[in-house]
């Protein structure tokens, strides 16, 4: 069987793109469990954990020269924007340093590589307000994240062009859904927003705080159209040398999915409003017709991935309390 490297595996992206793949690949997991947990990922003699740090050169060498991979999708990162403005040095080690080892380490190692795809953000468009954000509009790295995301994904590009290494590279706008962590005040809105529903359903509700008016909007894209987008930068030839926006081409605002979950649940979520958080941006949709000439559709509206992601989170904690 094939092999597949997936770091940053055991979190929210990396363990939906695991389980996917378990079925016709044997996948090695890599993560430091610092974000992620091993509960993300199904029982299945085709993965195979191990716990490491994508920052320790000598376990990458080691996988690295272990293993000949046809795939390598580099998930593992530090995904805080807040945190990378508190500890530049310390994330620039995970979202840089680590990328740019792991492309010297694919140069010698890895000949049979078919694609390194790697996960770059939309938060390289900084807030540029121009919208919809294309691949070629303005970049505006307002932060360490970003820049460390901008330079580490025109690290991967170039590596095709100078050494012929197959690289391509995705910009995430806002992903969610199943495996998602809410436990950070800077997890994705949707997870948290989950979360307090659960608390409302069981009786200790907890009032979601809304940074701002609730009128900012984002391009909200469901785990599931996230992971047939990652398949498909892998697997088509076409996406050599390219970066892609993942997203789903609409906008939605919180006021709006506050609105769709409380349908949803047939509840009313104790909301509170404080100031808009500093750095915050308004608007960010993706103009996705380029992830859609490798055959990507978006088949996950808002209203369709939050009914999705509220069946099983409710389902689970069910079970948990029983
Ligand atoms: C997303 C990415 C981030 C970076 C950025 C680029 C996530 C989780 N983060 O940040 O990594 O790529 O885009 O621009 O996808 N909010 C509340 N209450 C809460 C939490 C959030 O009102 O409890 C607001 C927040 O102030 C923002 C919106 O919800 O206006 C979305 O926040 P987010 O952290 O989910 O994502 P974002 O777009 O800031």
């Amino acid at each position: 069987m094939k092999y597949i490297l997936i770091t940053g595996g055991a979190g929210f992206i990396g363990s939906n793109l695991a389980n996917f793949y378990a079925s016709n690949y044997k996948i090695i997991v890599i993560d430091d469990l610092s974000m992620g947990n091993l509960t993300n990922l199904t029982q299945s003699d085709n993965i195979l954990f191990i716990k490491g740090d994508v920052t320790d050169s000598d376990f990458m060498l080691n996988i690295l020269s272990d293993y000949s991979f046809e795939y390598i999708f580099h998930l593992a990162a530090i995904a805080s924007v807040a945190d990378s403005i508190e500890r530049p040095v310390e994330t620039h080690q995970v979202n840089f340093e680590s990328v740019l080892n792991l492309l010297e380490l694919i140069r010698k190692y890895q000949g049979n590589l078919k694609k390194l795809v790697f996960s770059s953000s939309a938060a390289v468009y900084g807030d540029e307000p121009t919208f919809p954000k294309k691949e070629e509009s303005a970049i505006c790295p307002l932060t360490p994240y970003a820049i460390d995301k901008f330079a580490a994904e025109r690290y991967v590009v170039d590596y095709y062009h100078l050494y012929d290494i197959p690289t391509a590279a995705v910009r995430f706008f806002n992903v969610y859904g199943i495996n998602q962590n809410p436990q950070s005040p800077y997890s994705g809105v949707i997870s948290i927003l989950v979360d307090r529903y659960k608390k409302l359903k069981d009786g200790q509700p907890e009032v979601f705080t809304m940074f701002g008016d609730g009128s900012q909007s984002r391009d909200f894209v469901y785990i599931d159209d996230v992971v047939q987008a990652l398949s498909l930068v892998a697997e088509k030839d076409d996406s050599l040398g390219n970066v892609y926006n993942i997203g789903t081409g609409t906008s939605t605002s919180l006021n709006e999915l506050v609105e769709i979950a409380d349908t949803i649940l047939n509840v009313k979520l104790p909301v509170s409003y404080l100031p808009e958080r500093s750095g915050d941006i308004k608007h960010s949709i993706a103009d996705i017709s380029k992830v859609k000439e490798l055959g990507y559709k978006s088949a996950f509206s808002v209203n369709d991935g939050l009914l999705n992601y509220i069946n099983h989170e409710f389902a689970s904690y069910g079970k948990d309390k029983k």
